[in-house]
């Protein structure tokens, strides 16, 4: 029997209305990615009557958001994201931050509220908005340049870092094994074998001793689960200027291995992580590169910039044309603010806009919209002020992990551009890991942030509205 119309049309309102926003987080290693998903999660279970914590996420503030709830898991394929069992860690006592990401997982989320359209309210209709979050480990993200380059090629950029800067002494027991086996030898597998493992040593030096990024493939510092690990066994070689791999020979072997290792694991992987993306956040220690030192930032620059060369936007876009992802917003977050007092935090957001200057000109040209900021996802610290030389100067005061007493941490000056070369030489403070504040495991007041509010209206405030 059909419905009488003044039934139908508040499930009409909601035909219209409801939504999902696939939302890809997007970042390298310590970015912030998991902590990030974990303060949105339990930000939005507990925004329902609590405007306070989110109040300039538009929708919170009006009390539009009726109900909220985790979604039941929608892939067989790919496993939940813990939400209560990271949420249970931060609310322990001490606190605990997550582990570093392992493999793929997903977090679903179900807001239920009320449009704001005239006919949505004369209907009292309410509308659901179904987001679908994926979290992984940063380091697979370097791979998706892999998926546009050659082995040649990939090997020659690889190998030109690795004769340079802080790279070049880590790597000599790798280089010095393939002077002895050059491309052209005979292919043998067990020395394939010992030259992945050597190079990745190299790759493990890089990052623990250096803090370098651009360390591709991103599988040999966080492999996940992998069937057949003799996938992963290559390097990069050094060819001969316009030679090719010689059928047999060891250059012909890790070039197969890398074309199988793209086809097999990094192609399905940006498969599930892409496919049918509509927004997007990058997220980005800049503070860290800032304490690492010049080297670092630059080599987490151009491991962004390489990334977000892939991501590239619009139409001819790598992930458009591969896997069917249409961004529409994009948001630039310089991650870990709370390290820093707000003078700071806005010299911290001018940097990051800064820093994606062409990708958000690129952005903007493909019709997204783009937007930097500077993001607290879970805030350690209070902003305060301390006595240094005679000289009053804006600190933040947070407990350190595993500390006993709160300090007060003066971070220096954040430069609002790229530092010139003469910055380097008076390098930031290093920077402590502050213990999370205490918060309550089911839902309540959510987590203290910073501008997470303002990160969620940017990019679901048009379908909350
Ligand atoms: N003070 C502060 N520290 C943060 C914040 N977000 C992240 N951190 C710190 O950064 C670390 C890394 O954060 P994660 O969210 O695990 O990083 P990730 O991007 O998921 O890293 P992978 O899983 O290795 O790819 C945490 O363990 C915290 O110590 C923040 O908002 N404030
Ligand atoms: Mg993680």
């Amino acid at each position: 029997m059909p419905l009488p119309p003044a039934d139908r049309l508040p499930r009409l309102i909601g035909l219209l209305n409801d939504r999902t926003i696939r939302l890809a987080v997007t970042g390298l290693s310590g970015s912030g990615k998991t902590v990030f998903i974990a303060s949105l999660v339990h930000n939005l279970l507990s925004a329902v009557g609590q405007p306070a914590r989110l109040p300039f996420l538009r929708a919170a503030a009006e009390r539009r958001i009726l109900a909220t709830r985790l979604g039941s898991p929608k892939s067989k394929t790919i496993a939940q994201f813990p939400v209560w069992r990271t949420i249970a860690a931060l609310a322990a006592e001490p606190a605990r931050w997550p582990a570093s990401t392992t493999d793929l997982r997903r977090a679903d989320l179900l807001l239920r509220f009320a449009p704001t359209g005239f006919l949505s309210r004369a209907a009292r209709g309410t509308a659901e908005l179904s987001l679908e979050i994926l979290d992984y480990p940063g380091e697979w993200l370097l791979d998706l340049p892999l998926l546009g380059q050659s082995y040649r090629d990939w090997s020659r950029a690889t190998l030109e870092r690795a004769w340079r800067g802080a790279r070049a002494p880590l790597a000599r027991d790798w280089l010095d094994f393939l002077g002895r086996h050059p491309a052209d030898s005979v292919g043998d597998p067990e020395v394939a074998r010992r030259a992945h493992s050597l190079y990745r040593v190299f790759l493990e030096a890089c990052q623990t001793h250096e803090q370098l990024t651009l360390l591709q493939p991103g599988r040999f510092l966080n492999p996940g689960q992998i069937a057949d690990p003799s996938l992963l066994w290559f390097c990069p070689m050094p060819f001969a200027v316009g030679a090719h791999a010689r059928e047999g020979s060891m250059a012909a072997l890790m070039e197969g291995r890398f074309e199988a290792y793209k086809q097999v694991v990094v192609q399905p992987f940006f498969m599930q992580l892409a496919r049918g993306v509509d927004r997007q956040i990058v997220l980005v220690d800049v503070l860290r590169a800032l304490n690492a030192g010049q080297e670092a930032f630059a080599d987490q620059r151009l491991a962004f910039e390489t990334i977000l060369a892939a991501f590239r936007f619009g139409r001819r876009s790598f992930l458009r044309v591969l896997f069917g992802a249409r961004i529409d917003r994009v948001l630039f977050a310089a991650t870990k603010a709370d390290h820093v007092p707000a003078l700071q935090r806005d010299h911290l957001e001018a940097l990051m806009a800064n820093l994606v200057t062409v990708p958000t000109l690129r952005a903007a040209a493909a019709h997204a919209r783009v937007a930097a900021t500077a993001l607290a996802s879970i805030r350690c610290t209070e902003d305060g002020t301390d006595v240094i030389d005679g000289r009053k100067v804006d600190v933040v005061i947070g407990l350190p992990e595993g500390g006993e007493r709160r300090i007060r941490f003066f971070p220096g000056i954040v430069p609002v551009t790229p530092p010139p070369e003469g910055f380097w030489g008076e390098r930031f403070t290093e920077f402590p890991v502050f213990q999370p504040p205490r918060i309550e495991r089911a839902g309540g007041d959510g987590v203290p942030h910073i501008n997470l509010d303002r990160v969620l209206d940017f990019l679901l405030g048009d379908a909350l509205a």
